[in-house]
């Protein structure tokens, strides 16, 4: 049975890099890149291009993309789009490619790139992952984008949620974060919203007033859309 992982922070990606090759990582950042990507392609983006970098971002313009950066949670100035998810919406993303770069999620996804198989998850599309998990086999290791090398409870209990899902059907794990992740959603999956307020970007989200993203990015199971890295493009595909 494939074993699961997960890395509660990027910081610790060198005691995960090994091996990654023949591993699949699922990249999680709720609040809100991953969220944002899911929702990017549940409205019909072509692709997306993944960038650690501001100034990267911006030469895809002339290549006729949507540019997307985000920094610190705002929006940075001279790009079409910050990382809300409610700002991609049908009428300007159907059809289009984007080029997007955050704080934390963006950077996570190129530092895994080596892995067999990246994915991007959300709740939006959690069933759905745990599905192309299953299919695809290999071992999984769940990395929580964080914030800045910190821990934080949203991926966390996402990547409880996922491993949960997995578990379920018979996968493994002999990993104490992946166990501390599981308990901390088990605990706390009937409350959600509550429970995350207290969490620090939940905070950082109240004074920045970017409240009515929160429940985009808790909605479960909306979504059968599944996203991976295709090459050096991020591309969806419907389970
Ligand atoms: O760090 C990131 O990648 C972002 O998701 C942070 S924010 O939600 O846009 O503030």
């Amino acid at each position: 049975m494939p074993k699961i992982e997960t890395l509660l922070s990027p910081a610790l990606f060198h005691l995960h890099s090994e091996g990654i090759e023949d591993k699949q990582v699922v990249i999680i950042d709720i609040l809100r890149a991953t969220t944002t990507v899911v929702v990017a392609f549940e409205n019909g983006v072509d692709h997306v291009v993944a960038s650690a970098s501001v100034k990267e971002t911006q030469t895809f313009r002339d290549k006729g993309y949507l540019v997307a950066a985000e920094r610190n949670g705002i929006t940075v100035e001279g790009f079409d789009l910050g990382n809300s998810p409610q700002d991609y919406t049908p009428e300007l993303v159907n059809g289009r490619n984007i080029a997007l770069t955050t704080t934390n999620g963006t950077r996570a996804l190129n530092m895994a790139e080596e892995a067999e198989t990246v994915w991007v998850a959300s709740f939006r599309n959690l069933t759905a992952t745990a599905d192309a998990l299953t299919q695809n086999g290999r071992d999984v290791l769940l990395f929580c984008a964080g914030w800045k090398d910190r821990f934080n409870m949203e991926d966390t209990l996402f990547a409880g949620a996922l491993a949960e899902q997995l578990m379920s059907r018979g996968w493994s794990t002999e990993d104490d974060a992946t166990l501390a992740a599981m308990d901390l959603y088990t605990r706390n999956q009937s409350q959600l919203p509550d429970f995350l307020e207290q969490a620090s970007h939940v905070q950082r989200f109240k004074t920045l007033h970017l409240e009515s993203d929160l429940e985009v990015c808790l909605k479960t199971d909306s979504s059968r859309i599944v996203v991976k890295l295709d090459g050096d493009k991020l591309v969806g595909q419907t389970m």
